[in-house]
């Protein structure tokens, strides 16, 4: 036959069976996918080029689309090619990240890059790179790269209308508000979410000044690599019992050799908030210069990495938004970044839906549309829109916060702490002028359940909301409760805490929460019963209370006055529920413990330095301690 004498002849091509399986470049066809992704290394202002992928859906593409799609752009530290991958599929929708559903379904073109110095991208990495001015002494920055970015990108990406928004969640949120510092024309409109903006005052890296241990193994990750770096060999399963071993935060770092990494030294050489963290403030940076481009900056009422920036960067824009049509602000009921995944619980609590996914196709869709579409219809964006929970209901507000010490539509009350454990309207009478604790740095307060898996999303995600029964009987918290209340008690804003305190060391931190005791049966959620769901925490470290740049150890047993915000509230208490304030002096293994006594830099404390102290909280007249709380008045 045919075949036979083909055989025969080797008129077949044959594959030798030694040629090499994996041979030159392979490129799966793609014919089938509606989008085509390239990837493009854009030059900045200096040569430098950073590694850019461009997702462009089909329907954009050739003679009937060319030129209508608008670009969203996001610059990441987290690896751009990753960010265009959720999946791999012939699908836009399954490649793209969840919270980008509704982008593709738009038609819009989606955009990832690399900041310089990660992954794909050339020059050099500098965590949150400062803006130009007295830290940074180059030609380039944030502001610029994003500005040369999206000037090449509308000369040459043919299917785009020329308009670009920028969007992103945390680290990611800090290089959008960074373009705004000087926003090229094409830049038509940013969602910030979750921004980093101030890691000294409250986000990532401090709290008022007491610092946040996870950032050591994220320093780790980040910037012993171009890419993504190993975590850390800890050998312990409980990271309370690692990092208490390893003493101060700068043990922990010598242990991993993260002493050696150039922003653990930064940061170990500027504890308090000195001309470094000043100079990097983003909200007074952007409130010093004309906004112009209209900004949506979102964040979570418990977000548990960035809960600080959002409101302050709004809060130092307001003032340029005369006719409320250019600074928004979104609070929903979600973790750090939870804007971008399911919304309907976070941790024990249940809301009415996916609030993430109806905010992202509501009321940001919209709003993109309006500004980044051709003839796209206004959108119908409420100045603030914000979830309260408690009753679980989206609101449309003109302004925030709601009730505030001065310049609110309703002024801040103040709840006293009161003999007893109680707590009231009325300032302090008689009794007994103090409530006392010991605080011992050798058994330090745990900020969630030991053993303590602070890299465990299940655990670190939800614990803004955790139930906080398991320290209120510990002996070294102390804990404030009001009778159940007879009618609604509505927040809406930061509580102020007003403590009156003393220490038998020379330094000490404060920890103070606002919490939502549920009545002791909830029939609906019968795990709710008796829960004590954390409104609004924080910490405070003692030595900064007079002045955050220049630190000042504690007179010993002298009282004195620590007034700080806590974060902001959007809250019903419901009749039935009672009002709960707790004070400690430790937070571990999320913040580095005080030693308690005064050392120039705790970063570098030695262990003779971690003493037991006595701590004293007033409630008199002269000393009444309070929380001033943004109770928004019934009907408003
Ligand atoms: N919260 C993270 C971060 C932001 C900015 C600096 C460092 C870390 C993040 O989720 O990106």
């Amino acid at each position: 036959s045919l075949a036979l004498a083909q055989l025969s002849s080797g008129a077949l091509a044959q594959t030798a069976p030694m040629a090499a399986d994996i041979g030159g470049k392979f490129e799966a066809p793609t014919a089938g996918a509606d989008y085509v992704k390239r990837v493009a290394m854009i030059p900045m202002r200096d040569g430098v080029r950073l590694y850019t992928v461009i997702v462009v859906p089909k329907a954009a593409l050739g003679a009937t689309g060319a030129g209508k799609a608008p670009i969203l752009l996001t610059r990441t530290p987290y690896n751009a090619a990753g960010r265009a991958q959720r999946g791999r599929s012939p699908s836009m929708l399954a490649t793209l990240p969840q919270g980008d559903e509704t982008f593709v379904q738009g038609g819009y073109i989606r955009v990832f890059q690399d900041v310089r110095g990660k992954y794909g991208s050339e020059g050099d990495y500098v965590m949150t790179r400062p803006l130009r001015g007295p830290l940074n002494a180059t030609k380039t920055d944030h502001a610029t790269d994003a500005w040369d970015t999206i000037e090449w990108l509308v000369r040459h990406v043919p299917e785009t209308n020329g308009k670009v928004g920028m969007l992103g969640s945390s680290y990611e949120g800090f290089t959008v508000l960074m373009a705004l510092a000087d926003p090229h024309p094409a830049l038509k409109a940013a969602v910030p979410m979750s921004p980093m903006v101030d890691g000294w005052r409250g986000d990532d890296w401090f709290h008022n000044g007491a610092f946040r241990m996870p950032t050591l193994p994220y320093i780790g990750s980040q910037t012993t690599v171009r890419g993504r770096g190993d975590p850390l060999a800890t050998g312990v399963h409980d990271d309370y019992e690692g990092m208490l071993r390893a003493g101060s935060a700068a043990g922990y770092a010598r242990q991993f050799g993260l002493d050696k990494l150039t922003y653990t030294k930064k940061l170990f050489e500027h504890p308090a908030y000195d001309s470094y963290w000043q100079h990097q403030a983003l909200d007074r940076l952007l409130g010093e210069r004309k906004l112009k481009v209209p900004t949506m900056t979102v964040v979570g009422q418990w977000d548990q990495e960035d809960i600080y920036g959002a409101y302050a960067v709004y809060e130092a824009l307001e003032p340029q938004d005369r006719n409320n049509d250019l600074n928004y602000l979104v609070v929903g009921p979600w973790r750090h970044s939870g804007v971008n995944y399911e919304g309907a619980s976070l941790g024990a609590l249940k809301f009415t839906g996916d609030t993430a996914l109806e905010f992202r196709r509501d009321v940001m869709q919209p709003f993109l549309d309006q500004h980044l579409k051709d003839g796209a219809p206004r959108a119908d964006t409420p100045p603030v829109l914000s979830y309260q929970t408690g009753t679980n209901r989206w609101q449309r507000l003109q302004r925030w916060p709601l009730a505030c010490a001065a310049s609110c539509p309703a002024p801040a009350q103040a709840v006293y702490l009161q003999d007893g454990f109680k707590l009231s309207f009325n300032t302090p009478g008689a009794g007994n002028a103090f409530d006392e604790y010991v605080s011992d740095p050798a058994k330090p307060v745990p900020f969630v359940p030991r053993p303590v898996r602070m890299g465990d999303p299940e655990v670190w995600r939800p614990w803004l909301v955790s139930d906080q029964r398991f320290v209120s009987d510990r002996p070294d918290v102390l804990t404030y409760v009001s009778e159940p209340l007879k009618a609604p008690l509505t927040l809406g804003g930061a509580p102020v805490v007003n403590l009156f305190a003393s220490t038998s060391g020379t330094d000490a931190d404060w920890v103070v929460k606002v919490i939502d005791v549920y009545p002791d049966e909830v029939p609906s959620q019968p795990e709710l019963g008796g829960y004590q769901l954390p409104l609004s925490m924080d910490i405070f470290r003692g030595r900064y209370r007079d002045s955050l740049s220049a630190p000042a150890a504690i007179a010993a047993g002298k009282p004195e006055r620590y007034r700080f915000a806590l974060p902001n509230v959007n809250h019903v208490l419901l009749p039935g529920h009672r009002l709960m304030v707790q004070i400690q002096s430790s937070w571990f293994p999320l913040y580095d413990r005080n030693p308690q006594r005064y050392v120039p830099n705790i970063f570098h404390a030695q262990p003779a330095d971690y003493v037991k102290a006595t701590q004293r909280v007033y409630h008199t007249p002269e000393l009444p301690s309070a929380i001033e709380l943004p109770i928004v008045p019934a009907g408003r």
